[in-house]
This record gives structure tokens, sequence and C-alpha cells, in this order.
């Protein structure tokens, strides 16, 4: 049973299905004078702040903390290692707010042992476009786990979201939640098979010797595609067309306006990647792709400190196919060092994962929406959606 999440205008488990209930807003928006003003009550050693993310010192505490304590396999031989220049890009999209970067502390020490943020963004659900809070880097230092801490800084984050007027929420998580809208799965691709048996990331396969796996995996050092290049800011207009029109065949997919491809896809050192391909001839851009940077360190091992992993992130093919683009990807990456490329079977995806020589990994992703239902779970192929 879910204590907290029973309570909260999410699908709940026994509604999947039911026909009768509509798709939509479970919940209507309340006028903002009865949004609970004061910030709920934390254990009294305890107190909020607000994470100034253009501070260094804050990004700092807020790097440490998640480096410490935020995401790890099942396994625990990894854990996430976002880094501070992508905190910041993630955390500052067009019309962000400050008040949404949340940060528990010691009220003695003003040391940082919680964190929870949310940013804004326009998501799609059917014919819908719904203004949302994207939930993310919810992390409780490891000594204050199962105190129920967690469900008091979900309850803080939706007073401020609603303080702004918005009413909706997307997040993903490992865990089974009340419900998920889709469950999808990671697929990687090695580019350094060595290092990655080597960390215990894979195995060498049966009947398989270390040269043959490295053979498997051998990239060319260049890429094949006339006309694949970086993408440049003067791009963005006819990006943003591109990915428009390829992101409205999905159920649920972001709505990206100009600004916002410019902050989440014109290319950032070590943060985020971006090619795409003008046609020798009429200078078209006709075929876009790009991964974002999320290292993992790897725990326990002599030899070895960091996985570089490079994520699949929003890819669209109109002329050159989908299967040869992500190859020329898996090519960049390479040659940027990158030891493994993964992508979660969303879009389209899947169309390219088994030929391309990804293998699934182990657990799941669920995609989440906040006070909206849909009647039924999605394919991971009608996502048009992903998050950092
Ligand atoms: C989770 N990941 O079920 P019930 S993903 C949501 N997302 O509640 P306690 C979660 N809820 O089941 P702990 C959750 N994990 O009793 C647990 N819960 O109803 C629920 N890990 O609280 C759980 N980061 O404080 C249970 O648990 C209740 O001390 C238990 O803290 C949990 O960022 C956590 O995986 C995850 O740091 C903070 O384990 C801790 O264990 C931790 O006793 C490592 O909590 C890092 C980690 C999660 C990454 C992410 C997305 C978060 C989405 C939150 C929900 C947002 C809702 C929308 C809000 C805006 C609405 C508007 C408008
Ligand atoms: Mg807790």
């Amino acid at each position: 049973t879910h204590k907290f999440w029973e309570t909260q205008p999410v699908g709940q488990f026994k509604d999947i299905g039911n026909a009768s209930l509509a798709e939509g807003p479970i919940e209507q928006p309340a006028p903002l004078s009865e949004v609970k003003q004061e910030p709920y009550n934390l254990p009294n050693l305890y107190e909020w702040i607000t994470c100034d993310i253009d501070s260094e010192e804050t990004c700092m505490e807020v790097y440490n903390l998640l480096t410490n304590n935020y995401v790890e396999d099942d396994e625990n031989m990894f854990r996430f290692n976002y880094s501070k220049e992508f905190l910041r890009w993630a955390l500052r999209p067009p019309g962000y707010f400050k008040s949404w970067h949340i940060g528990v502390c010691v009220k003695s020490s003003k040391k940082l042992v919680a964190f929870i943020t949310g940013v804004p963004a326009r998501i799609r659900v059917r014919d819908d476009i719904v203004t949302m809070a994207e939930i993310n880097f919810l992390c409780v230092h490891k000594k204050l786990r199962s105190k129920r801490l967690a469900p008091v800084m979900i309850k803080e984050v939706t007073r401020r979201v609603h303080l702004e007027n918005i009413w909706q929420a997307a997040y993903t998580a490992g865990v089974v939640l009340p419900t998920p809208i889709s469950t999808c799965q990671y697929w990687h691709r090695s580019l350094n098979p060595k290092k990655l048996i080597d960390v215990g990331f894979s195995r060498l396969g049966a009947r398989m010797t270390m040269s043959r796996t490295i053979k498997l995996y051998k990239l060319p050092d260049s890429t094949v595609t006339p006309g694949f290049r970086q993408m440049e800011l003067h791009d963005v207009p006819a990006v943003t067309r591109l990915l428009r029109n390829y992101l409205s065949q999905f159920a649920v997919a972001v709505d990206l306006d100009e600004n916002d491809v410019e902050h989440w896809l014109l290319p950032t050192e070590n943060v985020v990647d971006s090619y795409l391909v003008e046609s020798p001839e009429t200078h078209e851009i006709t075929d876009f792709c790009s991964f974002y940077t999320l290292p993992s360190t790897i725990l326990g091992n002599q030899n070895y400190s960091t996985l570089k992993a490079a994520y699949s992130y929003y890819n669209v093919s109109t002329k050159t196919p989908l299967l040869q683009l992500m190859n020329d990807a898996l090519i960049v990456a390479k040659r940027k060092d990158y030891d493994v490329f993964n992508a979660l079977d969303v879009m389209q995806n899947e169309t390219f994962l088994k030929e391309l020589k990804f293998g699934p990994g182990d657990g799941k992703l669920h995609y989440y929406l906040y006070n909206y239902r849909l009647r039924n779970p999605l394919k991971p192929s009608e996502l048009g959606l992903v998050l950092l």
C-alpha cells in the first residue's frame, strides 16, 4: 500500500481501464488565495532553503549531495554523477522558477540533506497542451531515509508549483507508484566493451572472447551521412520546425518552441550534443539527433572511477534512415570517448536498438503524470518525452 500516494490526485491502480472515468485533470485548479501560503512543517532540526543554483557554492553543495546520495543501480555498483554544468542546464530552462529549487538543511550547521526540483514545461497529452512542472532530483541523504521526508518534500514542491498557478506535473522513477502512464526500458550500446566488462557493467557473452567482443562493437572513425554536422544557433528555427512536426505523432510529447530548442538542444560542452543533416544540395535541414552526458560513479573499483555515458535525447529522421543517423551518433559518441550509449525504447527507438547492437538493461523507468488521468497505459513508442 501507498499511504502517501493514495491521498494524491494521481491515477489509482483500481481505476486502470475504467471507461466511465474521463481523461484529463483529476482535480480542478483552486483560487490562488486558497493555496497554502506557509511552507509545510519539517522535523524540528531541519529547515527549508531555496537553492540559488547560480551561486558556485550552492551548486557545489547540491552536486555533492547528489553525487553521494542520488540514484544507484539495483546492485549498488554505479551512482549517477550529474555535473554542475548539467545541473545548471537542467534547472534553468526558459521561464524557470528559483522557488522550485528546494533544499532541506540542518538548522544548526546549514548542511544540505535533501533536495527536490521542478522546472516548467509544456506537455501535450493527445490534443491538450498543458503547462506542467517536470519534477526531478528528489534526493534524501542516505542517513535520513525511511523517515517519511520524501512526502513532505513532494507536498512542498506541489505547493510552490500551485503558487505559480500550475496544477499538473510529469516525472519518472525507477520505482512503481500509482500509476505509470507508461513503463519503459533502457538499452545500452557498448562503445568501450573492455572497460564495461572490467567494471562489471556488462559481461562477456557466452562463447565470446574479449577480442571478438571488441571487434563486434567496433565503429568507423568518421560519420557516413553527407551534410552531417553539429547544430548551431542559426539552426534553431529549422530544428524547431523539424522537431514539432515529428513530435506531433506521439500521444504524450513535449511541446517545444524556439526558446526551448535553443536551451535544450543547442550544444553545450559535456552537457548536450546535437547533430543534424543539412542537405548538400538544398541546404534543407532534414534530420536531427542528440544526446546528453550523464556519467556514473563506479563504486568500489580499483582501476576506474567513472563511466562516461551518453543518453539518447530527441532524434528525428525524414531523409536519412534513423538507423544510419543513430549509427552516426554512435560514431561521434565513440570519438568523444564515451564508454556507453544509452537509449530508452520511447518514440521510434525500437526500430534501431537491436540492429545497432544495443542490449536490454535490467530495471525499468516508469513515467508519471500528477493530476492528469489517462484511461490506459501507453506503449513506450507512444511517448515523445525524455526527462533528464
Ligand atoms: C520516488 N522516486 O512510495 P507511499 S526520481 C515518488 N518518487 O510513499 P520516505 C517516491 N515517490 O508509497 P525515502 C519515490 N521514492 O507510502 C519513494 N517514494 O505512498 C515514496 N533515493 O518516503 C514512497 N531519487 O521519505 C513512499 O522514503 C514515500 O527516505 C516514502 O526517500 C525517497 O526525482 C527518496 O531514487 C527517493 O534519495 C528521496 O530513497 C530516497 O526512501 C532517495 O520514507 C535515491 O515516498 C535517489 C532517488 C528519486 C529519483 C525523481 C522524481 C520524483 C518525483 C516525485 C513526485 C512528484 C509529484 C509531482 C509534484 C508536483 C505536483 C504539481 C502540480
Ligand atoms: Mg525520509
